[in-house]
């Protein structure tokens, strides 16, 4: 028997957070139309760890339902790269600070650095309503019924994740997708109560040493978020990809004691899936997860980009068995703390 831990019942009870984060998103649908989006000629997302990778997968959502140039990049990066994130003057910038805590000096300095130099508006999303962060946008959209005990973000980054959905399908006047979202809570809930038991079997099963998560375009930042709950919680070897990457090079690493997660789309699914064919012709074993015909099926009938965060709760699940299996306190990773605050001297010594 698992010993029962507050991330188990943190995943387990995500969706309420996710309906509160719709309903949040929807409440400030007038001010989120308000803001001068002609005016943005980019947006950028920052965050760190799993706020980062949250970033990714909001920037590829972003640009594909409102057709913003967005990209995503670590906090660091604008203070340690500023060059490398801002092309010169050629306009305001759109910039959306992601963080669970609202506290993480990485992101909260790179967001005082883009104000000071007057760069262009900020957003913030975030679960602590009274962090600094929260404070520091023209719109802060705080979640807290994300709050977490753990360590690890799991129903945190959800939140967020469906609050970034929302605010692409308004930004994008996309009402398909934004009216759809409520009807993720009863699919999420679902998949949580049918596919526990794949994911305690799987997470109990020691002759796995090493994991690989393959997602491509909105994907690839779950991918990367699913790989480091393995990391964080389990201790155990992971690499996220894209999936045709996965044949450049990372194949090479396929064996019987290999898993390959794919999180599959319905759009690129013959060439995603032919991947796992490869690795299973190589020995390794696999799982996927997609709409229809995987091993963890949403059938959710929703647009695409709407179901995004229904990857996230059988994968935050596997992480947490196999930590449990291997006697290590998911709550409490090792080496690692809730919120990373640094001290900044005039030049940051990261
Ligand atoms: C970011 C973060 C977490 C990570 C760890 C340290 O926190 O990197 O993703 O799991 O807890 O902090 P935040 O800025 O989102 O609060």
């Amino acid at each position: 028997m698992d010993t029962p831990r507050v991330t188990l019942q943190e995943i387990q009870t995500q969706t309420q957070a996710w309906a509160e984060a719709i309903r949040i998103m929807i409440d400030h649908q007038a001010q989120i139309c308000d803001l001068d989006w002609d005016e943005y000629k980019q947006v950028v997302f920052i965050g760190c760890g799993s706020t980062y990778y949250l970033s990714l997968s909001a920037a590829a959502l972003f640009q594909s339902t409102t057709g913003k140039i967005s990209r995503a990049f670590p906090s660091s990066e604008l203070l340690l790269n500023p060059s490398c994130v801002y092309p010169g003057r050629n306009g305001p910038i759109l910039l959306v600070g992601i963080s669970r805590s609202g506290v993480t000096s990485e992101t909260v300095q790179a967001v005082q650095n883009f104000k000071a130099d007057q760069r262009g508006t900020v957003l913030t999303i975030s679960n602590y309503e009274s962090s600094p962060l929260a404070r520091m946008g023209v719109l802060n959209f705080t979640i807290p019924s994300g709050k977490e005990q753990s360590v690890a973000q799991t129903k945190s980054f959800a939140s967020m994740y469906v609050a970034c959905t929302a605010l692409s399908a308004i930004a994008g006047k996309d009402n398909a997708i934004r009216d759809s979202l409520t009807n993720l809570i009863p699919i999420g809930e679902h998949l949580l109560s049918s596919y526990g038991e794949i994911a305690h079997k799987i997470g109990q099963n020691h002759d796995l040493k090493h994991f690989f998560f393959l997602g491509s375009g909105i994907q690839y930042g779950l991918a990367c978020e699913a790989s480091l709950k393995m990391k964080e919680m389990s201790l155990t070897v992971s690499e996220p990809f894209h999936f045709l990457e996965f044949r450049h090079g990372p194949i090479s690493m396929v064996d019987k004691n290999t898993m390959v997660v794919g999180l599959l789309s319905e759009e690129q699914r013959q060439s995603e899936q032919a991947v796992l064919f490869d690795v299973k012709k190589l020995g390794g074993h696999t799982l996927a997860l997609g709409e229809r015909n995987a091993d963890i099926t949403f059938d959710s009938g929703l647009p695409k980009l709407a179901s995004g965060v229904l990857y996230l709760p059988v994968l935050q699940l596997l992480a947490y068995h196999r930590a449990v299996s291997f006697d290590l306190n998911p709550d409490l990773p090792r080496n690692l703390t809730a919120v990373v605050e640094l001290e900044f001297p005039d030049s940051p010594q990261l």
